[in-house]
């Protein structure tokens, strides 16, 4: 089902139409209403009515997470705490504190782009929404939460944790959405299976895994292991939160709500705006929210856009990749660019490894080390030295054919890494501690 088919189908000149009239509008409240944004633009020497249509967009200054950290906690609002409705934030890995607020249309505005969002997965009013991402500051838990509302589904706001518990009322209430990180649904299912259960005879159908980059490999045993349809969410807190861009069941590409966040693709090296169909960091421009709007937000994560319509459901909202990671995710490890999510995508190949792995970076005379802690399936698993062993050759050769890079592998035994309940830790870097 389409939610709201004037807005998800539209053609694209009146999209950027549309773009950029409203791109005009929020230029203007920033330059009147943010003295961070006044101070930018005046800086750059860039005056509001200079920007006419989105073809003015790379004139404009970025914004970045180290802005919303120096103006804590409330320094980007373009209005006073009367007329907030809700405060978000999150910790982030260096513990400074970054605040997100909505108003009440704020609010409203993240239900609409949620209620797409679980629609276009091909959820609806009839469904049961099991929602296990984290409610709190975490904007996971409410986001979906009010998208579920909207669409009319009933949502169960069971939250992360408890998984024997989670379970028992998945099975006894019949609940038919699964959202959760795609780590914790992999946990959940290891968790069901202990318990006797089949997950796949569960009465769950669809899954909306995020927050969390995962790989097709992932996919692959989800779905399988559920038996379900596992679309791809995104979205960041300092955008809306969850309700960025989402798959249909096409899964060949994330729809992007690009009536309400308008998107480019960066050089993020350069700041260059690349073109179509070119990988590069994804940079957001919110075009309607209202307490915090944000321009050119640089998310730091790297994938690319394609504007052609969605061959499965027609829709027009542009499509982003599956996202590999965020820049500051990914390694260098002697020159060699390494993504968990491409180390992931190997362990999914090979029988005996279980997807629940962590990269450990060391540095031993100013040379990196990469070693992967790798569990092995109970099935596999003995005290026959020998047979391990092999089995590490393999996997370090697999991991050195795709990443062309020898790293160490360590075999660790069955449930030793740790379960995440949210965003799963995949990398332990020795060097900076
Ligand atoms: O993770 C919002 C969210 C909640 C999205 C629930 C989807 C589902 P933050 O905690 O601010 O917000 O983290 C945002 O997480 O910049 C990406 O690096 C990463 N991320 C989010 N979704 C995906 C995804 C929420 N589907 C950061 N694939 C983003 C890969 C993702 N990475």
């Amino acid at each position: 089902m389409i939610w709201n088919e004037k807005y998800e189908c539209m053609e694209r000149k009146d999209l950027e139409a549309l773009q950029s009239k409203r791109l005009r509008g929020v230029v203007e409240t920033v330059c009147n209403k943010v003295p961070f944004y006044q101070n930018r633009f005046l800086e750059t020497g860039i005056v509001p009515s200079q920007i006419t249509s989105l073809e003015s967009l790379p004139q404009l200054p970025f914004t970045v997470k180290d802005d919303l950290r120096k103006n804590y906690p409330f320094g980007l609002l373009t209005t006073d705490l009367a007329d907030i409705a809700e405060i978000h934030a999150s910790s982030g890995t260096t513990g400074t504190v970054t605040v997100v607020a909505y108003n009440r249309e704020d609010v409203a505005l993240w239900a609409e782009v949620m209620a797409r969002t679980l629609a276009c997965t091909g959820g609806t009013s009839a469904d049961i929404v099991h929602n296990a991402y984290g409610y709190g500051l975490f904007t996971g838990g409410l986001g979906i939460h009010y998208g579920a509302l909207e669409l009319g589904a009933a949502v169960v706001p069971i939250s992360s944790g408890g998984t024997k518990r989670q379970i028992k009322l998945m099975q006894d209430f019949g609940a038919t959405i699964l959202t959760c990180t795609p780590s914790y649904a992999l946990h959940m299912a290891e968790v069901i299976s202990e318990m006797g259960v089949d997950p796949a005879l569960t009465s769950i159908k669809i899954g909306v895994f995020g927050a969390e980059p995962w790989s097709e490999g992932m996919r692959r045993e989800l779905e399988k292991t559920w038996g379900i349809i596992a679309c791809d969410i995104y979205g960041l807190s300092e955008i809306i939160g969850p309700g960025v861009a989402v798959e249909c069941p096409g899964k060949e590409g994330l729809h992007l709500w690009a009536d309400h966040f308008l998107p480019e693709i960066i050089d993020p090296n350069t700041g260059e705006v690349l073109g179509e169909d070119q990988d590069g960091e994804l940079v957001l421009t919110t075009l309607t929210k209202k307490a915090m709007p944000l321009i050119r937000y640089r998310t730091g994560d790297i994938t690319r856009i394609t504007y052609q319509p969605c061959p499965h459901c027609g829709r027009t909202a542009p499509r982003i990749n599956k996202l590999k990671g965020r820049t500051d995710d990914m390694l260098v490890i002697r020159g060699v660019n390494v993504f968990p999510s491409q180390v992931e995508s190997v362990l999914l190949e090979i029988e005996e490894a279980k997807p629940h792995y962590q990269l450990v970076v060391t540095r031993s005379k100013g040379l990196d080390e990469l070693e992967i802690w790798v569990e092995v399936d109970e099935k596999f698993f003995s005290d026959e030295i020998k047979k391990l062993e092999t089995l590490e050759k393999k996997i370090q050769s697999e991991i050195e054919s795709v990443l062309a890079l020898r790293t160490k592998v360590k075999l660790v035994e069955p449930k030793s890494i740790e379960r995440s309940m949210g965003k799963a830790k995949r990398v332990i870097d020795k060097r900076i501690m």
